[in-house]
């Protein structure tokens, strides 16, 4: 069975979302490996987003990600990278389908509530930055 690393964003945590957002990956079939409430440090996100230095968003995305609270979880099931973004929608809420969770519950791309990994290689890598 594949893993994937998921998180509620800052954004999502404050809203009360954990609960919802935990339970549309129940619904899906997903089975939750591990799961828990951390505090960010910059170290971490500057890791964790390091393939997007480059950009002109990145302190800015910095800044938010370690703004409060996250609840990072692993799961597992069948194609997990595939389905679980499916399940969370794309980058930008403007463009996330209805049904999909940042289609259903966000609206800004600088706080579109919660993360993916997006391969394999970041899935072990994300799972490895933040559960060991
Ligand atoms: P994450 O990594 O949060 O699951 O997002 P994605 O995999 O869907 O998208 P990403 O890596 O391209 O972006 C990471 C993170 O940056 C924020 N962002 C993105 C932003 O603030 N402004 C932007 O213009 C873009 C493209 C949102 C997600």
């Amino acid at each position: 069975m594949d893993r994937t690393f998921v998180m509620v964003k800052p954004d999502g945590f404050a809203r009360g979302l954990v609960g919802r957002i935990v339970a549309r990956f129940e619904e899906k079939g997903f089975k939750l490996v591990d799961a828990k409430v951390m505090q960010i440090s910059r170290e971490l996100a500057e890791r964790h987003y390091e393939h997007l230095k480059a950009k002109p968003f990145f302190d800015e995305l910095v800044e938010f990600i370690i703004s409060g609270p996250v609840f990072a979880m692993i799961w597992e099931g069948k194609d997990a990278i595939k389905n679980a973004r499916s399940l969370i929608g794309v980058t930008n809420p403007s463009d996330a389908l209805s049904g999909t969770i940042r289609g259903d519950f966000a609206i800004d791309v600088a706080s579109n509530i919660i993360h993916g990994s997006d391969s394999d290689e970041n899935a072990d890598r994300e799972i490895k930055l933040f559960f060991q």
